[in-house]
């Protein structure tokens, strides 16, 4: 991959590959997806090649194929191949081709293509390919190709239509639809899920011209699934057939078509894309490069200065990724692991959305994080069946989660078991359960950064009483302990499953056990309509006496003599062996290859953070030393197979003082998607880890903070990093901070009072603070 094409207007805005591999299709097509979070297109090439991944997904979209699947986002038709043909023969970028780039302009969010082929008879063309999934009208996608015949009597020939003849890794989920073609321009398909019975309309129209004179009645071809339009024609050398394609996706999900009949529906998607055909890709385009200057550039402001380019560029494609993921338009609709780039973790939603990715939404938008946590609390439907099927009560969230109401998605079978041959069963749908104390958290997090009472009272409030209530019927007394337990769970390190007292669970489930006990006293003080309704509904006063009895007895894995806190009862006392060879993989899961999922059990190795995250979340419970202690101990076992684990541990070396530690993980964490390893986005973004470049940068770097209500900033910049800029949302108010190597400069927007804490000073401003870094550090220490 290439970084530094951009030039001048575009110096670090650019995203590319400079030659086309037909081997490693993967990674270009996930790293340089479009989309606006209604759909994600995977960035395949108009031609086809085999291994590519042909996506289109639409947010929320959720549907079973069959009754041994669990719901995923079907695989929507394709609206981007063209089938090309130059003299006959068909176009492939991986023969005799020259200049090739393929681009994705993260500021304009635009995917360019361009290259010279040559025939196998030694015809030349140049062909220019555009491509835009629009911000501004989340329905739109347009597309823009340009052939230029470099050679004299070049025959081009271009198919391009609605392929519905398309799966999710063979599933397939869409009954046969409707097809028509209007005035021989307009093509119409309408395919409906088989399960969920979700109808998708595609409009598609094409704008055909061949040395400048429009191209009419092109072949019109339908067979199943499948419609295509076919244009023809002769160039003379210098000569160019230019071709632009509006496509617009609905579906019944839609808000806008609540209530209205398929015919209804159609017929506005329809009207939609005339008055888009209308405005052309340009018109549109500049619609779309707009809503992103509006929407995004300017209301993230995200700006950092580094001798090394690279440091911008990622920090502007975390931002380009976690705007193009988030279904911000919907709150019946959560984040895909994956985002919608790839078939991976089938568009499910994991704790990856609270810890990693929702607190970028808490402090850069919280408009948009109160949307994510509204689907949480929309989720407490499947919540509470998953909880009743497994004989507990209140709400015990889905380790994946797909429509609201669907409850636990998870699969059951996953990878081989390399000792038995058989497929290694996946535990976490069943026993990694600190998600539901995750959201909880993410919950409180959202109210003392934001101050929304209002989300609190609808909401909030009901999400902490209920987990709470999941957890109080989940621990178990240990009579030798004389403690409440948490037994047989997988904590966030998914390579020890069936632990009993995994730290991370245990402090968690803890603190939301604290935080319902701390608003149940609140608000039954305040006698509030709020309160009566909770109580009437979750039986507060019986669940309050259960926590009180509890609270106090959970158990809290403390530090050892040498200070180490055992991540669960057992993995202290389990074998070490050296791990050299897998900490320096240069592809994740290589353990497997010598190693069953059974087998690391019993060995001291782990797959990603687990008691760095709570050290993270919950810093105020550990000191400093435990936590070296506990970073020196642990880190050495941890092979970051997982994509969660490298910011966290990026951050935690900040705090701890390792300032160069912490920008090389924050760099390894920027390469998971970014890097040279050409099959790590295969099944798409890792969206989590996305999240996690703007909290090491922000949380990190900057050292911005809540404790207990309170807001911090302990900067600590990379060494070669000279300015720093960004904005936060605070208790409603917008400050813009800029951090150099001596000063940080913080502004109150609104000219509301704030009171912040720097090196351990207070300082209150309503205005601009400047402070002088040195000089306050110096006071610290
Ligand atoms: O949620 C994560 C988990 O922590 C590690 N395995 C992948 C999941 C989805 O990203």
């Amino acid at each position: 991959m290439k970084y530094d094409l951009g030039t001048g207007e575009e110096k670090n805005w650019i995203v590319a590959e400079s030659s086309f591999s037909s081997n490693l299709l993967g990674k270009a097509e996930a790293i340089m997806s479009l989309g606006n979070g209604y759909m994600g297109l995977r960035s395949a090439a108009e031609e086809p090649y085999v291994g590519e991944v042909r996506n289109l997904f639409v947010a929320g979209t959720f549907n079973k194929s069959d009754v041994m699947e669990v719901s995923e986002l079907p695989n929507a038709a394709d609206v981007t191949r063209m089938n090309i043909y130059i003299d006959g023969e068909r176009l492939d970028a991986s023969v005799r081709t020259e200049d090739y780039v393929r681009a994705l302009n993260l500021k304009t969010a635009e995917l360019r293509r361009s290259f010279i082929w040559t025939t196998s008879a030694g015809k030349q063309v140049a062909l220019k390919f555009r491509r835009f999934v629009s911000l501004d009208n989340l329905h739109v996608i347009g597309m823009q190709m340009e052939l230029e015949a470099l050679s004299d009597d070049v025959h081009v020939s271009v198919e391009s239509g609605v392929n519905a003849q398309v799966s999710n890794s063979g599933a397939q989920h869409f009954f046969e639809g409707e097809k028509r073609i209007y005035d021989k321009k307009y093509v119409e398909m309408v395919a409906r899920t088989k399960e969920s019975l979700i109808d998708f309309m595609f409009h598609t129209v094409h704008h055909v011209t061949l040395a400048g004179s429009k191209l009419n009645d092109p072949f019109m071809r339908m067979d199943r699934r499948l419609i295509m339009l076919s244009y023809k024609g002769t160039l003379a050398k210098g000569q160019k057939f230019s071709l632009e394609k509006l496509t617009t996706v609905h579906t019944s999900r839609d808000k806008a078509f609540d209530g209205l009949t398929l015919k209804e529906m159609r017929d506005r998607a329809l009207s939609t894309l005339k008055k888009c055909a209308a405005k052309g890709y340009e018109g549109l385009f500049a619609q779309h490069v707009q809503a992103w200057e509006q929407k995004v550039w300017k209301q993230y402001k995200l700006n950092i200065e580094s001798e090394d380019v690279f440091d911008l560029l990622a920090a502007r494609f975390a931002l380009y990724h976690l705007t193009i993921m988030t279904p911000a338009h919907d709150e019946r609709m959560g984040i895909a692991a994956k985002g919608l780039s790839g078939e991976g973790y089938q568009g499910h939603s994991f704790w990856d959305t609270e810890m990693f990715i929702l607190p970028f939404f808490i402090y850069s938008n919280p408009e948009v994080a109160r949307s994510l946590l509204i689907y949480r609390y929309l989720g407490l439907e499947g919540a509470r069946k998953k909880a009743r099927s497994n004989g507990y009560e209140g709400a015990m969230y889905p380790w994946e989660a797909a429509w609201p109401s669907d409850g636990e998605m998870a699969q059951e079978w996953g990878r081989v078991d390399i000792v038995t041959g058989k497929q290694t069963k996946i535990w976490t749908g069943f026993i990694e359960q600190h998600i539901t104390a995750d959201v909880a958290f993410a919950v409180w997090q959202y109210y003392k950064v934001t101050g929304d009472q209002a989300f609190m009272d609808d909401y909030g409030y009901e999400i902490i009483f209920d987990t709470a209530r999941f957890w109080g019927s989940r621990l178990e007394w240990d009579e030798d302990r004389g403690q409440y337990c948490i037994n047989d769970v997988i904590g966030p390190d998914e390579y020890k499953e069936h632990v009993d007292n995994n730290a991370f669970t245990n402090y968690f489930a803890h603190f939301n056990m604290q935080l319902a006990i701390k608003y149940y006293s609140r608000l039954k003080e305040s006698d509030s309509a709020v309160f009566h309704r909770l109580n009437e509904a979750l039986d507060l006063d019986q669940a309050m006496e259960a926590w009180m009895e509890c609270i106090d007895k959970i158990y809290l894995p403390q530090p050892g003599e040498d200070l180490v806190i055992p991540q669960d009862d057992t993995y202290l006392t389990k074998r070490i062996i050296d791990l050299t060879k897998y900490k320096n993989q240069t592809h994740v899961n290589t353990i497997f290859e010598d190693y069953s999922l059974e087998q690391l059990s019993d060995i001291q190795v782990s797959k990603q953070a687990d008691l760095m995250i709570l050290f993270y979340w919950l810093e105020d419970k550990f000191t400093h030393d435990v936590k070296i202690a506990n970073y020196n101990y642990y880190e050495p076992k941890t092979i970051h197979d997982s994509s969660l684990s490298l910011s966290t541990h990026a951050i935690l070396a900040n705090d701890l003082g390792d300032r160069q530690l912490a920008y090389r993980l924050f760099r390894q964490a920027c390469e998971i998607d970014l890097g040279p390893e050409m099959k790590s986005s295969d099944l798409g973004m890792h969206t989590a880890s996305i999240g996690g470049i703007w909290q090491v940068i922000v949380m990190g770097f900057a050292g911005m903070r809540m404790l207990h209500g309170e807001l911090r900033m302990d900067p600590k910049l990379p060494e070669h990093w000279s300015k720093l800029e960004f904005m936060i949302n605070w208790q409603g108010q917008r400050l813009e901070a800029e951090i150099t190597k001596d000063r940080l400069v913080i502004e109150a927007m609104d000219r509301v009072p704030v009171e912040l804490e720097v090196y351990g000073k207070e300082y209150r401003f309503n205005d601009v603070l400047t402070i002088n870094l040195a000089e306050a550090k110096g006071e610290r220490d």
